[in-house]
């Protein structure tokens, strides 16, 4: 069985750049649903159950056809979102130093060119659906993703996800995606991403 995570801060945390109601909601109601859903759509299935939710998704492919498509969504959205909570917090922003520091001037140019970019990923995604940092036998990419699809769907571990759903930002941002975004970069846990990427 899959379970939800507790937030590892207070649902006022992030203010004033993410609200606290908007926090409630996105992970009482929005994640808790798609751990449901996705132990709801593994009744049966129990050696699924088991494994790790990333392993899950990488093994997609193989997960019995009838439930795959829902497994794909709800599964998708445990990963996504378990790792959007870790990868922010109060007091953070700034910028990584060290091997990612450098890892990311390397790829991108320097850390001012990475950040157009991921916002230009955030903003290009019609609809709802994420922007990552993702990494492939040591080198880091931008993508963007539909829905809750993820980077390990493709066989990349995704280090910085930024969820670009309307239900993240819509009640203090409405429809003023933009603005979320530049302003989500003062809430990013560098350290942990940096965690992530020397893991990876
Ligand atoms: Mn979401």
């Amino acid at each position: 069985m899959f379970s939800l995570p507790d937030l590892p801060y207070a649902y006022n945390a992030l203010e004033p750049y993410i609200d606290e109601r908007t926090m409630q909601i996105h992970h009482d109601k929005h994640h808790a649903a798609y751990v449901k859903n996705l132990n709801d759509a593994l009744i049966g299935h129990d050696d699924w159950l088991s494994m790790s939710i990333e392993e899950l998704l990488k093994n997609l492919s193989k997960v019995p056809e009838n439930v795959r498509t829902k497994v794909r969504n709800n599964g998708g959205g445990h990963a996504n979102h378990s790792l959007f909570w870790q990868i922010m917090a109060p007091k953070a922003g700034r910028q990584p130093g060290g091997a990612l520091g450098k890892a990311i001037d390397d790829a991108f140019g320097s850390f001012a060119q990475f950040q157009e970019k991921f916002a230009a990923a955030g903003m290009g995604r019609f609809g709802s659906g994420w922007a990552w940092l993702s990494l492939e036998n040591g080198k880091l990419s931008i993508e963007d993703s539909a829905n809750q699809d993820s980077p390990l769907m493709q066989g990349r571990t995704p280090i910085l996800g930024l969820d670009v759903w309307e239900h993240a930002y819509y009640l203090k941002y409405q429809n003023v995606r933009a603005d979320y975004i530049k302003n989500w970069w003062n809430v990013v846990n560098w350290d942990e991403v940096a965690r992530r990427f020397k893991e990876s």
